[in-house]
This record gives structure tokens, C-alpha cells and sequence, in this order.
């Protein structure tokens, strides 16, 4: 199998994680690649139509494509148990997922797109997501993090991380105590630290 990556994509850390915790990482060749909407990786183009990484080659069947796809296969395949919580372990896949989703469109604005085109009104209204949906984890999911480990735990520790790497003066800790304890103390795992993006 090989793995279309970036060590800075929150989604491919989603994958990198679940190897690391289901003892798979050997099993894998990591492509490096650089892409980006307006310039897509010849690699991340083969690998998905969307260009869009994490993308993972298989022998035995087709290239998988979009983090949560690729992570179900790998825990299934890695015998990881890793949905064992249901619907409530997909919920947070998904807002964590979200998060990834607003923060690294915010990036995107600041980054990519050429500065006389630039709009505070999306990055402001991206950022509003990711504080709405921390939020939304503090008030009610803090005792599903404090519970077995599962996806929903990788997925909301790649996601506050990437937000703490992109956008660090985003004040997400604020009203959301909770969250940050957990936080502060999930980001000691080893597969949290074994993943960590390179300084910004
Ligand atoms: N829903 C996708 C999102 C993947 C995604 O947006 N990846 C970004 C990197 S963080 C990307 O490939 N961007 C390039 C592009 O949008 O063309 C997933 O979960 O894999």
C-alpha cells in the first residue's frame, strides 16, 4: 500500500495516527507530495480525481480516498476496534473533521489566495465554525474523550492541533476548559507526537 501524504494535512495525520495505533506503519510507503487546489501534486491527481490527500494505493483493489474512508478500511483491516462506539464515534469524526475542514480553508485564504483578493469576512467566518464546533465538544462530548480510545479521539486531536499550528491566535481554549484539559493531555500520546507537522 502506499500513502499520498503531507505532513502538514490534518486528514493524512488522521491515517498516519491510525497506523501508529493499530501497528500498521510498516505496511506502508508514504509519498511524500505538495498540493494544493490551485496546484495539484501529479501524484494526488493519480491517486483521486479531486487531488485532494489522503489518498491510499492499494494492490488488491481500488486507490481509497477522503480520511474517514481510508480509516475505516485501515481499522478494519488493522483489527483496531476503533468504531466500536457507533454513531457517537462517527459524530466526532465528523465535527472534528469539520474543524479540519473550516481551518484549513481559513489557511487557504491566507496562504494561497494572492492578497489583493483576500477576504477577513471568510477567514472570520471559517474560524467561527471551528469555535462553535469546540463548543459544541466541550458541552457535550468531554465524556465520550475521557472514554475508551477510538476515532473520534485521533480525529478531534489532529483537528485542535491544526488549528494550534495554522491559526494559533484563534483562542479556542477560551469558554472551553474542558476540551483543553483533555487536549493538553492527549497531545503526550505517542502517536500524537510520532505525527507532529513540522514548525510552521
Ligand atoms: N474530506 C477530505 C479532505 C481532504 C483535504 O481537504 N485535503 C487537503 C489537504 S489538508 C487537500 O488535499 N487539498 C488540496 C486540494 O483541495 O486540492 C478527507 O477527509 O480526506
Amino acid at each position: 500500500m502506499k500513502l499520498i501524504y503531507a505532513p502538514t494535512s490534518p486528514f493524512v495525520r488522521k491515517v498516519m495516527m491510525l497506523l501508529h495505533e493499530t501497528g500498521q506503519l510498516d505496511e506502508v510507503e508514504i509519498q511524500q507530495v505538495a498540493t494544493t487546489p490551485l496546484s495539484t501534486a501529479d501524484d494526488a491527481k493519480a491517486a483521486n480525481p479531486l487531488g485532494k490527500i489522503p489518498a491510499l494505493v492499494r494492490d488488491d483493489g481500488p486507490t481509497l480516498y477522503d480520511s474517514r474512508v481510508i480509516c475505516e478500511y485501515l481499522n478494519d483491516r488493522g483489527d483496531g476496534g476503533l468504531y466500536a462506539g457507533g454513531w457517537d464515534s462517527k459524530i466526532m469524526e465528523a465535527t472534528a473533521d469539520g474543524i479540519m475542514d473550516a481551518a484549513v480553508s481559513a489557511t487557504y485564504e491566507v496562504r494561497i489566495r494572492p492578497e489583493d483578493k483576500q477576504w477577513d469576512g471568510w477567514v472570520t467566518a471559517q474560524m467561527g465554525k471551528v469555535q462553535d464546533a469546540c463548543a459544541a465538544l466541550n458541552a457535550r462530548w468531554i465524556s465520550h474523550l475521557k472514554g475508551p480510545f477510538d476515532i473520534g479521539h485521533i480525529a478531534v486531536g489532529c483537528a485542535l492541533s491544526y488549528v494550534d499550528f495554522r491559526h494559533p491566535d484563534s483562542n479556542w481554549r477560551h469558554s472551553n476548559e474542558a476540551l483543553a484539559d483533555w487536549f493538553a493531555e492527549f497531545e503526550s500520546r505517542p502517536s500524537m507526537q510520532a505525527t507532529k507537522p513540522p514548525a510552521a
